[in-house]
């Protein structure tokens, strides 16, 4: 309440006459517990993004005029956390949105600003409180891991919507949050702890079971200690043949897509070396390590789910992207053990975990399924999962939604609320075999703003820059169905049901 009235004062004082103030004047806000680092006038398509190498390919030409404004902010005495808010010049569309990071992030996500500025939205994003991308920061340091987990976001929010206020004399009409990964993480943590935080939540991909996708990681690169138990991308890639031989049919279309996962039934040991066999084939090790990849891991208060069948192609924890495997291995060593010389081989996965749910590493999860009070007030959640996910399960988001349902009594009493979209063949936040491109923000307006809850969302793949597929996502459980006629190719051949 302080907060509030300290800002329509000082918006007041700025701009008395507009109701409105410039950009330059922002400078003399005050908070009491940050402060305005820089404040900019970014005139139409000059913007270079910090870090950016050369002049050339930024991807930012193209942006209108904002007004650029840098806080730091600290809720405690060992809080820096780092927050940029952009407001544009002209056309503002009377609207906020907040976007999400990925990973450990410790950095700005200005790609995805450009994309909110682009729409007409004012925007902010934090280095949620620390800079770079591993997890050392938290080490020692709880108040920065509560600043990671929730609380940076929290903050940005709350400067945010303060900024807007001042700046254009009137607080968001409508506000956003578009996060995926671990920005869908933050998602659900906004929802689950900040309930009026925001109208519309887009959680993509959510790292919720963060400790539990740790765990997994490790228990993977345990197995990966033995050399024979590796996979090439050639291998992979001819398991993932194999996964979509078995499983295409089983849903009822051959589309080259695995459309119910859960259905599909397919034993890694059919690939497994002859006699004599020693190319195109499985070693017995690689048979069990991909057995690991696919089997749910006990953990001390749940289970915690392997990834899906048709996600083979890329899988992180192997290590041919660092990110997934070394989050998992930072979250061990800094959040859970405290020690930066920890190995995989020190740790017993089977009786471990019961440390995962505990102080900083179990803060991080996002699992409370009471989104009553986010409900209650309006707000609507939009969740999306690819199913050919090779990072993060996408078993994690069908089973927090059928969670949310039993809490709330029925899906009945949620669908008004929450719907969650899973995409077939879809990687990690796009990508894929599968279609992956769909207009998440758009959606969601139109749901929240006009009321129309999305029965179907239009998604295409392309290659080479041309559509050659288009299919209805569903809500979940859905599944896009073919009508039987026309082709397989064109959303308007299937009705979800
Ligand atoms: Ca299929």
């Amino acid at each position: 309440m302080f907060r509030t009235m300290t800002f329509a004062a000082v918006a007041m004082a700025i701009a008395p006459l507009s109701g409105a103030a410039t950009c330059d004047s922002l400078k003399s806000l005050t908070f009491p517990d940050a402060t305005i680092d820089s404040v900019q006038v970014v005139a139409a398509g000059t913007f270079q993004q910090p870090g950016a190498r050369g002049g050339r390919g930024n991807g930012m030409a193209d942006l209108p005029a904002f007004c650029r404004v840098a806080i730091t902010s600290r809720p405690s005495s060992d809080s820096d956390i780092k927050i940029e808010v952009w407001l544009p010049a002209e056309n503002w569309n009377q609207k906020y949105q907040a976007v999400g990071n990925g990973a450990w992030t410790g950095s700005i996500g200005y790609a995805a600003m450009a994309d909110a500025l682009r729409r007409g939205y004012a925007t902010s994003s934090t280095d949620t409180g620390h800079v770079g991308g591993s997890a050392s920061f938290a080490m020692g340091h709880p108040e920065k891991a509560i600043d990671f987990a929730y609380r940076s976001e929290h903050e940005m929010v709350l400067k945010s919507k303060a900024i807007v206020n001042a700046f254009y004399g009137s607080t968001p009409k409508y506000s956003y949050w578009s996060g995926c990964s671990a920005g869908g993480r933050q998602a659900l943590k906004e929802a689950q702890m900040f309930p009026a935080d925001f109208d519309g939540i887009i959680a993509g991909s959510p790292g919720a079971d963060w400790s539990g996708r740790s765990a997994q990681a490790v228990r993977v690169n345990q197995l990966l200690e033995k050399e024979d138990s590796r996979l090439t991308p050639a291998l992979q890639k001819l398991l993932h043949d194999a996964v979509v031989n078995a499983c295409d049919a089983q849903d009822g279309l051959k589309d080259g897509l695995i459309s119910k996962p859960a259905a599909c039934k397919f034993d890694p040991a059919v690939l497994e070396c002859k006699n004599g066999q020693s190319a195109d084939c499985l070693s017995p090790a690689q048979v069990t390590m991909v057995k690991t990849m696919y089997s749910p891991l006990k953990l001390h208060s749940r289970e915690t789910a392997g990834l899906a069948y048709g996600s083979e192609l890329n899988w992180t924890d192997l290590g041919w992207s660092q990110s997934a495997r070394a989050t998992g291995l930072d979250h061990y060593r800094y959040l859970v053990f405290n020690d930066p010389e920890w190995a995989v081989s020190k740790v017993n996965i089977e009786t471990d975990p019961g440390k995962l749910d505990e102080g900083a590493s179990g803060q991080i999860n996002a699992l409370n399924t009471d989104l009553k009070p986010f409900f209650s007030r309006g707000g609507k959640l939009l969740m999306y999962h690819g199913w050919a996910d090779p990072q993060i399960s996408p078993l994690n988001a069908t089973t927090y939604y059928e969670q949310v349902v039993k809490a709330a009594g029925g899906a009945g009493k949620i669908s008004g609320s929450y719907r969650l979209f899973m995409a077939p063949g879809m990687a990690h936040c796009g990508g894929g075999e599968g279609p992956n491109d769909f207009d998440k923000i758009g959606t969601l307006e139109q749901w929240v703003e006009k009321g129309k809850a999305p029965d179907q969302i239009v998604a295409s793949h392309a290659k080479g820059g041309a559509v050659d597929r288009t299919r209805p996502l569903c809500p979940y459980p859905q599944v896009a169905t073919y009508k039987g006629s026309g082709s397989i190719d064109e959303a308007a051949n299937f009705v979800c049901k």
